[in-house]
């Protein structure tokens, strides 16, 4: 028996059962996780200073002046060679020696003329690579550069959760959430949440509002990732919890979860600004492709992230679907991640968006009676109040990302579902921890509306 605090930094602490070294891994990652929300969100990178080759003495003598190493005094030994061969290749060879060490400098010049060179450090054991260093910079009275402070800490931090491990994390969840049906059937209470979009500590926020995992149950509607500054530590703070408390949260899948979507609004940028390799975000798209794609609650209520379809007349029709795959242009899955209400239409109209569908009140409620559901829950469109309630209490939008993009300055909302089904909505701001440190946005991508 350990303690395990459950990620959030000031929030109560939790007794779990330390049963493999998973666990023990989980427990690292949430500290760290603690750490980071203590330093704050990451800075955009700043240029990397090119490193010195610590493995081979050759490269790092190409970075030093050449010319002193040729003309300095304490080159003991000099060595000259020259020969031709019967092509008329010309092969021209210099050695200086300092203490044990050499420098090697060979120029070829073929029978038409053209030259090249090629050097090489010779007898210079790796350890010794070091201290050369220093005796180079005393004997040419170069000041080693101060180590400069760590510009960035919460970078490093995150640094800190490395490639391999974000594997680790998503093939465990990939473990639960393939297991998961296409529609989750869930039990109230429950709060059910909207679009995040990587605002990381707007989440905590959210979770400060609504109660811990697992003492809330939660049921998240779709669109972690894109858009915000934070979707990388977004996705892996949902992913350990669903890692922890299987049966405590469930996540359902956004159009935004998938490779297409976030390769044009920021998850796929920020994965290779911050890791410099686009494997965490190959290892996520993975996770994004197993995620349920609806859930019902109590059977009375339908959840989804965007809307309905006009090819899914029964709920059951759901279960028969593939969806272990990339979300496709067309079809039910498509529909329903993408699709809006509109106030003033019949039946579906095509949607702007360029994927799903507009959908009339009349089709919300053909659907409702058909499955005999009580409403629709969903989000995927910005609600300036946090929450719209649409078609005699039919249909509800969560939007659950405050001031959304950093600068929309709409409020954000969660709606908790309790026993007999009665919803209450609560509304939020944006953490003013986080104010502090949002990023100046000068150009504007074109995704921010
Ligand atoms: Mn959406």
């Amino acid at each position: 028996m350990f303690y395990l605090n459950p990620f959030v930094y000031n929030q109560p602490r939790y007794y779990v059962h330390y049963c493999s070294p998973m666990d023990h891994y989980l427990y690292n990652i949430q500290k760290h996780l603690n750490e980071m929300n203590e330093y704050g969100q990451p800075k955009p990178k700043v240029a990397k200073k090119k490193e010195e080759p610590k493995d081979n003495g050759n490269e790092y003598i190409q970075n030093q002046k050449r010319y002193e190493i040729l003309h300095h005094k304490d080159y003991v030994e000099e060595h000259h060679e020259e020969s031709t061969d019967f092509d008329g290749n010309k092969h021209i060879v210099f050695r200086r020696q300092l203490g044990n060490r050499w420098y090697e400098r060979e120029i070829f010049i073929n029978s038409e003329g053209k030259e090249s060179t090629k050097e090489s450090w010779h007898n210079i054991p790796d350890q010794e690579i070091e201290s050369f260093k220093e005796e180079w910079n005393v004997l040419h009275g170069i000041k080693p550069e101060p180590k400069k402070e760590l510009e960035n800490k919460s970078e490093e931090k995150l640094k800190q959760i490395k490639e391999n491990e974000i594997k680790i994390i998503c093939d465990k969840a990939i473990e639960i959430l393939q297991e998961e049906p296409n529609l989750v059937h869930l039990e109230a209470p429950i709060t059910v949440c909207g679009d995040i979009h990587g605002q990381f500590y707007d989440l905590l926020e959210l979770f400060q509002i609504g109660g811990n995992t697992p003492i809330t149950n939660y049921l998240f509607l779709g669109d972690y990732v894109d858009r915000g500054y934070n979707s990388i530590e977004t996705i892996l703070y949902f992913m350990l919890l669903k890692i922890l408390y299987p049966d405590r949260i469930t996540l359902l899948r956004g159009n935004h979860e998938c490779q297409q979507i976030t390769m044009q609004y920021g998850f796929y940028e920020e994965c290779r600004r911050k890791y410099n390799s686009i494997n965490v975000w190959k290892y996520c798209c993975r996770v994004f492709n197993t995620l349920p794609l609806a859930a019902l609650i109590e059977n009375r209520i339908f959840c989804v992230h965007g809307g309905l379809s006009p090819s899914l007349e029964k709920l059951d029709e759901l279960m028969k679907l593939h969806r272990v795959k990339e979300i496709e242009h067309e079809g039910v899955i498509s529909d329903i991640l993408w699709s809006d209400p509109e106030e003033d239409i019949e039946g579906y109209r095509i949607s702007p968006r360029g994927a799903g569908f507009l959908f009339g009140g009349d089709a919300v409620s053909k659907f409702v009676e058909t499955n005999k559901l009580d409403c629709v829950v969903r989000a995927h469109q910005l609600v300036l109040e946090g929450y719209k309630i649409m078609f005699d209490n039919k249909l509800f939008t969560v939007w659950s990302a405050p001031n959304y993009c950093y600068r929309c300055g709409n409020v954000a909302s969660i709606m908790e579902v309790d026993e007999d089904l009665e919803k209450d909505f609560k509304v939020f701001e944006a953490t003013t921890n986080e104010e502090k440190q949002t990023p100046v946005i000068k150009d504007l991508p074109e995704y921010f509306l």
